[in-house]
């Protein structure tokens, strides 16, 4: 298999939580490599594109709200089979029950607050991947 790339969102509140750092090791420590990175605020525009899948969906503006409450940082990772990978250091898409060990497990719980709080993005498939590459940095 060819190497893949990945595109990979610190959320406001990993930021927040000054948890930047500790994130990025461990997707480094895993073996793959950083590729872009930086830190930026969203647009509404942004996010739209980045969540197309999700419009109209119940959490969508809520979820919108949430991304655009502070900066967010943003990379992508190389490596095989990177997408997979990462996904599976991220751990599942609820905090407060993804297994312990996963950074979504480790480090996030359910704050009380509409949207989950997951501190990161993982892209989900190859198409995905570079769909959300050229949203956030460009082609
Ligand atoms: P993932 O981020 O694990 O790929 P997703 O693509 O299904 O999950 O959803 C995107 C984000 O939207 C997710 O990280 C958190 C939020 N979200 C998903 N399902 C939700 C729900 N049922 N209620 C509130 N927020 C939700
Ligand atoms: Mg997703």
């Amino acid at each position: 298999m060819s190497t893949e790339r990945t595109l990979v969102l610190i959320k406001p509140d990993g930021v927040r939580r000054n948890l930047t750092g500790a994130i990025l090791a461990r997707v480094e420590a895993k073996g793959y490599v950083l590729a872009e990175l930086k830190k930026m605020d969203a647009t509404r525009e942004l996010l739209e594109a980045h969540y197309a899948e999700h419009v109209g969906k119940p959490f969508y503006e809520p979820l919108v709200e949430f991304m655009l409450s502070g900066p967010i940082v943003a990379a992508v990772f190389e490596g095989q089979r990177v997408i997979e990978g990462f996904r599976s250091l991220a751990g599942t898409t609820e905090p407060t029950t993804a297994a312990p060990g996963t950074i979504r497990g480790d480090f996030g719980r359910d704050w009380g607050t509409k949207v989950q709080q997951n501190l990161v993005h993982g892209s989900d498939s190859a198409e995905s991947a570079e769909r959300e590459i050229g949203i956030w940095f460009g082609n």
